[in-house]
């Protein structure tokens, strides 16, 4: 079931119509970028089961890319890998998100901790016991090739994604970086600006784990040591965007998506392990305190992200597989990659959201509202204000803080399906009594919130009102057909002709 590493994983994809071969010479400078897009909005290749809970964007995504003639480069490039709801559940190897939020479940189910972070933070544990931790091996496909001296970034077909971005970016990579004080390891995915053959921008929010470790080796002065995967098993690709606390690790997760532990080789000029299997690894390291001008970036909220100053990161080695094939994604106006991984992560976190919100039956990330800007929850309401303590719930649970618009709704109603959510807000909302605007923390890349990484936030309460909501007077009743009637109907369905 699992994927030992890219390119056998695009051999399946290939197998089953999921991927196209493109062997026209292609410009890694925006064209790139332009065929991916109309590909990733068009529908899906292959036989798709689109899954009940997306049933519009489920059949999207078009097939991966893999382009095998790339301007400037001999390495083929490949794109819009886990694009799809299909692809990505067979990167993720299971028949549902469903199913592997089950597993999910069943792993933390046996601990009585009572908060999120406490149950997730178990994780590490118990899938050690599990034999899913990483394994340091002898050797690797990742090292067949070691260039040190002659390491060239320009080697590599980096693209770039839109027009006013500031250069070429890596996008698709794991970026392993390690604790200076606890030897934790982390992997992130952040982009890294190309500035020169041996030079990147490092770039990170203040509050990734990568971003943490940075600060922690500056205290202290220290260069630290980060490797840039490429490929390597695709179940890592997914792990690195897990919003999983701090000090979970990601090769764990991942380890335990794939069913065995990740098989990991020491770098060759830095201090840090790094997936056996990856086509490309490079490795260096980010200074300390020299600063460069990263940006602007085209980013997941379809809108450019601003220059700012981040940190110099310096190539010491890059090591490849023979023939290695190096991935990219872009972002932009969705869809794209990253929603459908947006959508497995909202499938298989919607158990352990459960244990520390029990009020929640279900809740979507709409593909408009671009990951942080909006939610629609789904509750069986049984007491005054309910939905409001749900709301204050979610903007306290991790990443789900920076919604920048909560609605709630009644049992009855499919949020899956915007039409309806929207609908009982028209009809149950009255938007003084049942608006919560509140201030707090927002994704820095909200580009309208007042502050940087602050302003306002609201949530909708969109269920019936009941006593102790501000009722003053009686609450209509929905129109719906007599069960007898209906039934009655459909029996006779053939006798009208119709
Ligand atoms: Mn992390």
């Amino acid at each position: 079931m699992p994927h030992s590493d890219l390119q056998s994983f695009l051999t399946v994809l290939e197998g089953c119509g999921q991927l196209k071969r493109i062997s026209a010479k292609v410009d890694p400078i925006l064209e790139i970028t332009e065929i991916a897009d109309r590909v990733s909005k068009s529908p899906a290749a292959g036989d798709v089961s689109p899954p009940p809970t997306d049933p519009v964007h489920g059949k999207m995504g078009g097939s991966a890319l893999l382009f095998e003639n790339v301007e400037g480069s001999s390495m083929p490039c490949a794109i819009n890998v886990l694009g799809s709801y299909e692809r990505m559940r067979l990167a993720l190897g299971c028949g549902t998100f469903e199913e592997l939020a089950d597993r999910v479940q069943q792993l933390v189910k046996p601990e009585i901790p009572t908060t999120l972070l406490a149950k997730v933070k178990k994780l590490p544990e118990l899938a050690k016991m599990a034999g899913f931790g990483p394994k340091v091996v002898r050797s690797g496909i990742c090292q067949q090739v070691v260039k040190t001296d002659d390491a060239n970034l320009m080697d590599l077909p980096i693209i770039q994604c839109w027009p006013d971005d500031a250069g070429r970016y890596i996008t698709f990579a794991g970026m392993y970086t390690r604790c200076p004080n606890t030897g934790t390891r982390n992997v992130g995915m952040y982009r890294a600006q190309v500035l020169g053959p041996k030079e990147t921008a490092m770039h990170w929010h203040l509050h990734h784990d990568g971003a943490r470790h940075h600060r922690a080796h500056v205290a202290k002065d220290q260069p630290m040591p980060l490797a840039i995967v490429l490929g390597g098993e695709p179940v890592l690709t997914y792990a690195a965007t897990c919003p999983l606390p701090p000090d979970v690790s990601e090769l764990l997760f991942a380890g335990f998506l794939n069913g065995k532990g990740i098989e990991l080789v020491p770098c060759k000029t830095i201090e840090m392990d790094v997936p056996a299997n990856a086509e490309i690894v490079i490795e260096g390291l980010v200074h300390p305190t020299e600063k460069v001008m990263e940006g602007p970036f085209g980013d997941h909220t379809g809108f450019y992200s601003l220059a700012d100053m981040y940190p110099r990161f310096q190539v010491t080695a890059i090591t490849h597989r023979t023939d290695p094939v190096y991935p990219t994604t872009i972002v932009g106006f969705p869809p794209q990659e990253d929603y459908y991984l947006g959508k497995a992560t909202e499938r298989i976190f919607l158990p352990l959201l459960k244990t520390l919100i029990p009020d929640i039956i279900d809740y979507d990330l709409p593909m408009f509202g671009a990951f942080h800007n909006c939610v629609f929850v789904k509750i069986r309401k049984e007491y005054a204000m309910q939905a409001r303590k749900v709301m204050h719930s979610i903007w306290g649970a991790g990443q789900m803080m920076f919604s920048k618009l909560i609605v709630v709704v009644d049992e009855h109603v499919d949020v899956h399906d915007e039409q309806d959510v929207l609908f009982h807000v028209g009809a149950n909302w009255d938007p003084q009594r049942d608006s919560e605007i509140v201030q707090g923390p927002l994704d820095i890349l909200d580009h309208a919130s007042p502050y940087y990484g602050a302003g306002s936030k609201m949530g909708i309460d969109a269920t019936r009102k009941i006593e102790g909501e501000g009722v003053v007077r009686e609450w209509a009743e929905p129109i719906a057909m007599s069960e007898k009637i209906k039934q009655l109907v459909q029996k006779r369905w053939s006798d009208y002709g119709l």
